[in-house]
């Protein structure tokens, strides 16, 4: 038997600066996860954080393109919404949000890195197919069970959850760890597919 099997992960997804106030792509309300986040890591016995780390010129970004941001277009591997220059590799954007506590982390995971792919999950790239080895480093380890928090809840959040339960994981996501950015009704529409999917909603509570 595992040592880990009892004791899920937390899988804290993107918590940067380019999506906190002021960033490059403001996740509405995104710093104030810091203190749920915290809270958080502070109870789980392991803990892993994924970096958004894009190349500057990346294909998810509508300057690329010569297009304006929140646009859909139509890229070799499928539909990929638009976003602004956001989590340029190396830039203090790209940094992790400003009073984050992420000592006890024990991966790093970076995703997005390839000029031509997005990767919206921790787990597998927007192409659907290239994965980031995610899901052999969490099951060579001996976790089944996955807790997931982070920015943004209808975008990366909603993709990693649902990838860790294609991938055989137990998934939850604490709601209040996690804030959207809500385009056209897109978090009530995570809301729906998480639930369909399995994933347990739940609270961390003040
Ligand atoms: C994200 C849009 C673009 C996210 C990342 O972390 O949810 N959203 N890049
Ligand atoms: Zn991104």
């Amino acid at each position: 038997m595992n040592a880990h099997a009892d004791h899920p992960v937390l899988v804290i997804i993107d918590p940067q600066k380019d999506f906190c106030h002021g960033g490059a792509l403001p996740v509405p309300g995104g710093d104030e996860i810091v203190p749920a986040v915290n809270r958080l890591s502070a109870h789980h016995d392991h803990v892993i954080v994924t970096q958004d780390w894009h190349t500057p010129g990346h294909a998810s970004f509508a300057s690329t393109h010569g297009r304006q941001p929140y646009e859909t277009i139509e890229l070799a591997y499928g539909s990929q919404v638009l976003w602004p220059d956001h989590c340029v590799q190396g830039t203090d954007g790209a940094a992790f949000c400003d009073g984050l506590d992420l000592r006890n982390a024990e991966l790093v995971l970076r995703k997005g890195f390839r000029p031509g792919i997005d990767s919206y999950s921790a787990f597998r790239e927007n192409d659907r197919k290239t994965p980031t080895g995610l899901g052999g480093y969490l099951r060579e380890r001996g976790f089944t069970r996955i807790v997931f928090c982070g920015l943004a809840f209808d975008f990366c959040v909603l993709w990693s959850a649902l990838d860790a339960r294609a991938e055989g994981f137990a998934a939850a996501v604490v709601e209040d760890g996690c804030r959207a950015i809500d385009l056209e009704g897109s978090a009530d529409a995570a809301r729906r597919e998480m639930s369909a999917a399995g994933i347990e909603l739940v609270r961390a509570g003040p």
